[in-house]
């Protein structure tokens, strides 16, 4: 059986997948840019590998026909990313969506002809750059748990083989029958942390001090009506129990959207916070705090660029209770 992988977005995430993945079946990195034939990782270990990843820009797409297509790209970025690729994929080609937030994953799920699975990963992944980007290494910060599903619970075989195949590559995965609920799980986390973070600039321990602890309560006071109404369960130690568990098990972290914005890079607020704020409206619920949230990052957006190849930069994750 065909088992390549094609990953479109060559950022953190979609570099870390595709040196696991290379190591044991043909995987193909797609950019905007040509890529370095020989990518660098440094593991949890310290480990420092070297391995040569192909690379192609999507001209050069028709010599490939991968058994999954990867999008790694960031939130606001996956459409025009596929859109830009899909007249050279066959129909049926298993797309793998690994973006935070929740969105893009219900819009292509109805769009794109052939299966399509979400991946919600806990591993952990930064870019370091050297030389202005000439030579770069990927550091997987982390080891962490992905899980795999489709929105409405089918495929649950190709669900199947695809973790296998990632826990085959060193990246342990599990298939799901509830990824919308593992999403939504991750999007309270996220928009406890993220904005805030991003906002003062400060790493994920932070939080637990003053003035910032306050923020994060009154964040979590809003989730838990929305989560309750879009009858999202509670993670075993409840809401509050498991946004501060994470806060903990990152404290050093720089968060994704913190990255975002020290690195230029338009954030994924609306992926983030833009469910949340509309399944508030639905249920009539007041949530000061994330649309105030949202404005201050709403605010600061630089323009996005060219969509295809870009980075899922920096995904650094943690999911204690997954
Ligand atoms: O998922 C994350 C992110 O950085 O996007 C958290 C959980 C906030 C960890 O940093």
């Amino acid at each position: 059986m065909n088992h390549s992988h094609l990953i479109v977005g060559p950022g953190a995430l979609g570099r870390l997948l595709a040196m696991q993945l290379a190591a044991c079946q043909a995987t193909t990195l797609l950019g905007r840019r040509p890529l370095p034939e020989t990518l660098t990782l440094v593991s949890p270990e310290g480990e420092r590998r070297c391995r040569a990843v192909p690379s192609l820009t999507s001209e050069a797409l028709d010599s490939v026909t991968p058994a999954f297509v990867h999008l790694t790209t960031k939130a606001y970025a996956t459409q025009a990313a596929l859109d830009a690729i899909a007249a050279r994929l066959a129909p049926q080609t298993p797309l793998v969506l690994w973006q935070n937030g929740y969105g893009v994953q219900e819009t292509l799920t109805r769009q794109w002809p052939g299966p399509v699975l979400c991946a919600s990963t806990t591993e952990g992944a930064y870019i370091i750059d050297k030389k202005r980007g000439s030579e770069s290494e990927v550091v997987h910060a982390g080891h962490g748990q992905t899980v795999i599903g489709h929105l409405t619970g089918k495929h649950r075989e190709l669900a199947e083989a695809l973790a296998a195949l990632l826990s085959e590559a060193g990246l342990p995965g599990q298939a799901v029958d509830d990824i919308r609920v593992r999403l939504w799980q991750k999007l309270a986390v996220n928009a406890a942390i993220n904005p805030l973070v991003a906002r003062f600039r400060i790493r994920n321990g932070q939080l637990r001090d003053r003035p910032f602890r306050p923020m994060v309560e009154a964040t979590i006071v809003e989730l838990e009506p929305i989560m309750a109404a879009e009858a999202i369960p509670a993670p075993a130690n409840g809401w509050h129990g498991w946004i501060w568990q994470v806060v903990k098990a990152t404290a050093g972290n720089r968060a994704s959207m913190l990255q975002d914005v020290l690195a230029g890079r338009p954030t994924e607020h609306e992926a983030i916070l833009g469910p949340l704020l509309e399944a508030a409206r639905r249920h009539g619920l007041e949530v000061s705090n994330l649309q105030e949230q949202y404005q201050t990052l709403a605010q600061r957006q630089p323009k996005i660029q060219q969509p295809q190849g870009q980075q899922q930069g920096n995904h650094v994750d943690a999911h204690p209770g997954q």
